[in-house]
């Protein structure tokens, strides 16, 4: 009976931490931006940004409904937000680009507004991994990811708590900033300070 106790106890802790790890699936994707970019997103991830604890999910279908099942995933990682929309009904591409960013392993997700970092599992309509070249994030033409519905929140953050590093977004020519900001020859510091 003891021995039975112990084994359960056992294949209980087992369990526990299947269900805590995210699975790294297979690299099998590789996008790079199709469309004209008229949108470059940079920042930084390093001991001066806030940190949260992201969810994930590797399902390619956005929720525009804000139901997107993120599930539960490693905590503490460094994250950047930031606030966009789409300018038409055509998908949007959102991709990081892999020559300009020194992150080793980002991830990606898009929430419906408001955010709230403390409750990363709630309002979401997107999350990526790898999609992009190597382990960067991409939200891909192909993704169907339509933003003309309002303003919404897109998170750069990292697969691993403790990854620091800059990073570089190119958008396509249908995505702004919140509020219309013309973005041609402003710097992101700017920008950030006009709706902040
Ligand atoms: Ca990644
Ligand atoms: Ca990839």
């Amino acid at each position: 009976m003891k021995q039975i106790l112990i084994m359960t106890l056992i294949l209980s802790l087992v369990l526990a931490t299947v269900a805590l790890a995210e699975p790294k699936l297979p690299d099998t994707k590789d996008a790079v931006i199709q469309n004209p970019v008229l949108l470059v997103i940079t920042g930084t991830l390093d001991e001066n940004s806030p940190t949260w604890d992201r969810g994930y999910n590797n399902v390619d279908a956005p929720d525009l409904s804000c139901n997107f099942p993120l599930l539960d995933s490693l905590d503490g990682q460094y994250y950047d937000v930031f606030c966009v929309t789409g300018t038409d009904d055509n998908p949007v591409e959102i991709i990081v680009d892999a020559a300009a960013t020194t992150v080793g392993d980002t991830h990606m997700e898009l929430y419906c507004d408001p955010f709230d970092p403390m409750n990363p599992l709630e309002q979401a309509v997107f999350s990526d991994d790898d999609d992009g070249e190597g382990l960067m994030s991409a939200f891909t033409l192909e993704d169907g990811l339509v933003l003309s519905g309002g303003d919404y929140w897109l998170v750069l953050t990292t697969f691993s708590s403790g990854d620091m590093g800059d990073f570089v977004l190119n958008t396509s020519d249908n995505v702004i900033i919140c509020g219309g900001v013309a973005v041609e020859n402003q710097t992101w510091s700017h920008l950030k300070s006009i709706y902040r």
